[in-house]
């Protein structure tokens, strides 16, 4: 077991630890050769150093200097014909033509440099470590490399820097001691190159966490399954946990941590580890469109640093959102100097598809690694499905929506620490040690409250309370089951909004022909829509989105959750890409009530620039769908029978947006 004893870190401890560093700016001159705007560009390390200045690291660390790769070590791992490629490639004026038969590829004359500092700095910074010389280390480098294959550069990598160090540590010619090495690929895209290289080796356990979907994202091909566990005396030396949707953050890392990689890190034994540190899933990234916050890497690689004897080295690799790879990186070098984790963000908890992929994952190695042949205790895992009725259909209803820009300018502090505040409470796991147990999220969605802000026929009392009661009251085509938690809604109180109420889409399938209620997001202060709110719980308003917006959608994961919530708050808006073609996507944030957020539901901004500019026709509501809205304002005690006519009729008459 290679796992340090407790009291032993107390120990180690007590003296600093020695982490190198490496930075070096001529790994820049690798850009796109128009100056053209590329994710993989020269400002990511750039950001990184910065910010580990700004926070007075370096001043901690052995500072490391680059050097370029030797030829003979990038041949352990990659053909001569590669290697010659990228020596040449930029005095080669062909060069764009040759990028242009590859994937993901751009080279200019500052390309082979970089590239042969980037394969070389990862050697010089795990050399150091396996001797030790050093305890742990990190390179910032790039361009990156796990995407590289033997004889293929794609994926905006060139040589892969990981592979190359590591045959270095087996195969160089010194004798460093290091007989097994784990790699770690937490890059949000899966580490095809790194795979490949070590297919048949026992010697290296290569682990890769990324997003999959069934081989649709990117590098878009079943190599990244869990069913790949390598061949011949290296089957069972290469995991792959593949994510079957985006959105993953901390706690789905973490469960992966607990359930697979640490167990067989344990079993495993390595003498050093290689993180191919890729930060493309931190929350922000662009490409990655997952959600792991700093104090997910910190806790990641806190987790690795009870192995080896800490010997662990970080070999940056994709990230493309300045200030999340800027901030998670600066998290790890936080780990790694004083094993201090980052401020701990809001907790979450893991999707049903994680534990799901967990169990597949341990299943299929567990021919290979005997800690895997125990199930997981189905507490962990047993989360009950949603009920059948959830998987209603309509995409009828009319909505809510709304925005006075003016109270989000407002304070948006106050308005997130309130939401956040309560938040913060909901720890879902310890992860300072023991296992990760497993909390679905609806009891932690269940503890936050929001107004739920109706203005179409919602506002008739008793039609809303279909949706959270079940039932069917005149009008409803169907019955509603109503939502999981089928309490009622713990206040109801009206106001009015500064946005304006139309009507629009030809018909709907509960009411027939005639159009249905939106309201303009953008506020504009001469318009007034009457809009009656529902305190609802977060979950309950996730029942509620679905009933508005799909016919089926299995709610084993939320689809807005503290995330969305917070974005709303924050941008005033968020629209849920898992209604592809949902009505009443745009969830609006409409300010506060009883330091409350208040969410309503409204058109896409995209679908209200139609409405506005005639491409989708303005539609009056049918009479029976109008007199409910009459009925909800009039029994609601806003407005008079008549006043409650005009109001609607003023809506319908569809004059210009
Ligand atoms: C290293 C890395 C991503 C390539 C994406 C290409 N590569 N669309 O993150
Ligand atoms: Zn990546």
């Amino acid at each position: 077991m290679g796992e340090v004893e407790k009291g032993s870190t107390s120990k180690t401890s007590s003296r600093q630890r020695r982490v190198g560093l490496l930075y070096d700016e001529r790994m820049c001159k690798h850009s796109t050769p128009d100056g053209e705007h590329h994710p993989e560009n020269p400002d990511r390390i750039r950001a990184i150093w910065s910010k580990l200045q700004a926070n007075d690291i370096p001043s901690r660390c052995v500072l490391l200097d680059a050097k370029k790769a030797q030829d003979k070590h990038l041949l352990a791992v990659h053909t001569q014909r590669h290697v010659d490629l990228i020596k040449n490639i930029s005095c080669n004026s062909r060069r764009n033509r040759v990028s242009a038969k590859l994937n993901s590829i751009y080279f200019n004359e500052g390309s082979s440099e970089a590239a042969y500092l980037a394969a070389g700095s990862v050697v010089e910074v795990a050399e150091k470590v396996a001797k030790g010389e050093l305890d742990s280390a990190a390179a910032i480098v790039r361009p990156p490399g796990h995407h590289a294959e033997l004889d293929e550069a794609m994926g905006f990598c060139l040589f892969n820097n990981v592979a190359i160090a590591a045959s270095f540590l087996l195969d160089g010619s010194l004798e460093l001691g290091i007989k097994k090495i784990l790699i770690v690929d937490w890059d949000v895209h899966h580490g095809n190159g790194t795979q490949k290289m070590f297919w048949t080796d026992p010697r290296v356990l290569f682990f890769s966490v990324h997003r999959h979907e069934f081989g649709s994202f990117y590098p878009f091909s079943d190599d990244g399954c869990y069913t790949k566990v390598g061949e011949g005396v290296g089957a069972g030396y290469n995991i792959n946990v593949p994510w079957e949707n985006g959105r993953c953050g901390d706690a789905d890392y973490f469960a992966v941590w607990d359930h697979v990689l640490i167990p067989v890190t344990k079993e495993f034994d390595p003498d050093i580890i290689i993180v191919s540190a890729g930060f493309d899933a931190a929350a922000g990234d662009p490409l990655g469109g997952c959600r792991v916050t700093p104090y997910g890497y910190s806790v990641m690689l806190g987790k690795l640093m009870d192995f080896s004897h800490g010997k662990v080295v970080l070999a940056f690799e994709g990230g493309y959102n300045l200030d999340s790879i800027a901030n998670s990186f600066l998290a790890c070098m936080e780990m790694l100097l004083e094993r201090k984790h980052a401020a701990r963000s809001l907790e979450a908890y893991p999707f049903e598809s994680t534990w799901r992929v967990i169990q597949e994952v341990r299943k299929k190695l567990s021919a290979y690694w005997p800690v895997f042949v125990d199930e997981l205790p189905t507490n962990l895992t047993n989360q009950k499905a949603p009920p059948p009725h959830l998987l209603v259909s309509s995409s009828d209803s009319e909505g809510e929506d709304g925005k006075p820009s003016n109270t989000i300018s407002d304070n948006v502090e106050a308005a997130l620490e309130e939401v956040v505040g309560p938040l913060s409470k909901l720890t879902v796991e310890d992860h300072s040690g023991g296992s990760a147990s497993f909390t679905s999220w609806r009891p932690v969605l269940s503890r936050t409250d929001i107004w739920y802000a109706t203005f179409g026929s919602n506002m008739w009392q008793p039609r809303f309370r279909c949706y959270i009661e079940g039932g069917q009251v005149e009008g409803m085509q169907k019955a509603c089951t109503g939502s999981v938690d089928k309490n009622p809604s713990k206040g109801i109180m009206w106001k009015t909004f500064p946005h304006r109420l139309f009507f629009g889409h030809e018909s709907t399938d509960t009411w027939g022909p005639g159009g249905v209620a939106f309201l303009l997001p953008e506020s504009s202060s001469h318009e007034k829509a009457h809009m009656c709110l529902y305190r609802i719980t977060l979950e309950q308003f996730n029942d509620v989105l679905l009933q508005e917006n799909v016919s089926c959608h299995d709610m084993s994961s939320p689809v807005f959750d503290l995330t969305e919530l917070n974005s709303a708050v924050n941008q005033g808006s968020v629209s849920l890409e898992v209604f592809k073609s949902g009505w009443y996507r745009n969830v609006v944030y409409m300010g506060k009530e009883q330091d409350l957020p208040i969410l309503t539901m409204t058109c896409s901004l995209s679908d209200a620039e139609k409405f506005r500019c005639g491409e989708f026709p303005l539609r009056a509501p049918c009479k029976e769908y109008a007199n409910t809205l009459v009925r909800g304002l009039v029994e609601g005690g806003q407005l008079s029978e008549e006043e409650a006519i005009a109001y609607i009729k003023q809506a319908s008459s569809g004059e210009p947006l």
